[in-house]
């Protein structure tokens, strides 16, 4: 049975945007694609300006395979992890998933710890699903974005 599940992409090295539409192209199950946004770098050492979408999927995948997937697409990316929370390519981190949560260290939690904390995944996270904000969610004064248009 399929239901909806969003991603996060980001990428703050190379061709920001091919990284990012790439990996859209080739996804499954793509029904949905954020706004583009430029956004500040949360965590890590100093590094340039990422660029952030969020999608949203129709399908009927396992969290597990859409962890797989995010992966294939950063590996297609050639992502190399120089260093943790340090510069890339491309990022691909499954965020939500309706009606599951799953809690598999290390590699797989769902809803993904961290998205509460980040504007940089809850601007384009509501753009495309305002339900799944909740009521007393405020931007994080440190982390401005920006909107750019679509990817
Ligand atoms: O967790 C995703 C990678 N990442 C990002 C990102 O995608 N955007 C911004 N603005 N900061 C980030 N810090 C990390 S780590």
């Amino acid at each position: 049975m399929s239901r909806r599940a969003f991603l996060a992409l980001g990428s703050n090295l190379g061709d920001r945007q091919s990284f990012l539409r790439d990996a859209v192209a080739e996804l499954p199950d793509v029904v949905a694609v954020s706004p583009l946004y430029e956004t500040d770098p949360v965590g890590g050492p100093e590094q340039d300006l990422f660029l952030n979408i969020v999608v949203e999927l129709d399908t009927a995948l396992s969290g597990h395979e859409l962890l797989a997937a995010c992966r294939e697409r950063e590996a297609a990316a050639t992502r190399v992890r120089i260093e943790r929370w340090g510069p890339r390519t491309l990022d691909v981190d499954v965020l939500w998933i309706d009606g599951e949560t799953i809690d598999d260290p290390p590699e797989l939690f769902v809803p993904h710890p961290r998205m509460f904390e980040r504007a940089f995944v809850m601007v384009p996270l509501a753009d495309l699903a305002p339900d799944l904000l909740p009521g007393d969610w405020k931007h994080p004064e440190d982390q401005p974005i920006r909107k750019l248009g679509s990817l």
